[in-house]
């Protein structure tokens, strides 16, 4: 059984859905501190958790019986700039929880890294797995110390820990919680709802991003691969890399209009600091990590799916 820690982000609900349809509607738990939607609770169980608690977590865990955790709550690169305090806790003292309740009761524990787990002193392009790795953000020092961490546990008590540095992430049906990168997902709900987008990023700041499903599957094969393939415990994922200028003259070839401007903020000084295309040569050796989409398939995916969403939903209010 799967427990799904911040079930309720960006990630949890589509990495549920592709688990349940692989071992079952209630082979996977999903959990989170909100209330959850009709459609959460359709889809099937969800129970209020939250990470700083210990002994409810681990009442979960026994009496659920699991045995695989991804451990998806955390405060992202912008909100945690914003909140150092609440970041520590939720990135930290949340992580240090979830990793002794792995150790304790055997579990595989997934974690997902980040390109924020770099800084302005590791080469950027191309950035390898193993390298200088000193972020300047709250977020990216919680991730060294989650990547650190989970090394540290495997080689000392045998955990199986598994972690892969994510790009920004790109998708339609869940929205983006407080990133750098969010400006990738904003820029569709704009170009369809405005045919305009202001950005927030620079027009020549590139940084790795990768389609939702790209990354839901690169989540389920590194968990799912035999451990004798994994030569390392955390791996960079690249899928692909593009600037806000780049996206927008993509998007331009679907949409001739529309139009983008650029007021850039403090998120800018942050993704300055990240790399712009990773080095992932060794998750494509080891466990034969691939990308299936592309800037343009993932450009069309995304005007298709929020066009017909947002035609539908002003179709529902008249
Ligand atoms: C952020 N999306 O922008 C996250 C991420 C790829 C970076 O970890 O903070």
């Amino acid at each position: 059984k799967i427990l799904i820690t911040g079930g309720l982000g960006q990630l949890g609900r589509g990495l549920a859905s592709r688990l349940r349809a692989r071992y079952g509607r209630s082979s996977v738990i999903l959990t989170d501190i909100l209330k959850p939607t009709a459609g959460v609770v359709k889809d099937g169980p969800y129970r209020f958790a939250d990470i700083l608690d210990f002994k409810l977590l681990q009442e979960m865990i026994v009496n659920e019986r699991i045995t695989w955790m991804f451990h998806f709550s955390a405060l992202l690169s912008a909100v945690g700039e914003q909140n150092t305090a609440l970041a520590l806790r939720v990135n930290i003292e949340g992580l240090h929880n979830v990793m002794e309740l792995a150790k304790q009761y055997d579990l595989r524990l997934f974690v997902p890294s980040t390109i924020g787990a770099f800084g302005p002193t590791s080469p950027r392009n191309p950035t390898p797995d193993l390298t200088v790795q000193k972020p300047s953000t709250i977020y990216g020092v919680s991730k060294v110390h989650a990547e650190l961490m989970g090394e540290y546990y495997h080689r000392k008590f045998g955990l199986d820990f598994r972690c892969l540095r994510l790009p920004g992430v790109i998708s339609a049906d869940t929205a983006p919680g407080g990133g750098t990168t969010d400006y990738a997902v904003h820029i569709f709900h704009e170009a369809i709802r405005n045919r305009a987008y202001k950005c927030y990023l620079r027009e020549d700041t590139r940084l790795p991003m990768i389609y939702i499903d790209d990354c839901l599957r690169a989540m389920v094969e590194v968990m799912e691969c035999d451990p004798r393939l994994l030569k390392q415990r955390v791996y960079n994922l690249q899928a692909i890399s593009f600037t806000p200028a780049e996206l927008a003259k993509e998007i331009r070839r679907h949409m001739s209009n529309f139009q983008i401007t650029y007021e850039p903020d403090f998120r800018q000084q942050i993704a300055d600091t990240w790399p712009q295309v990773l080095d992932d040569s060794r998750a494509r050796a080891d466990w034969g990590w691939k990308h299936l989409v592309d800037t343009p398939d993932l450009v069309e995916l995304m005007l298709q799916y929020l066009s017909h969403h947002y035609e539908f939903n002003a179709g529902r209010q008249k």
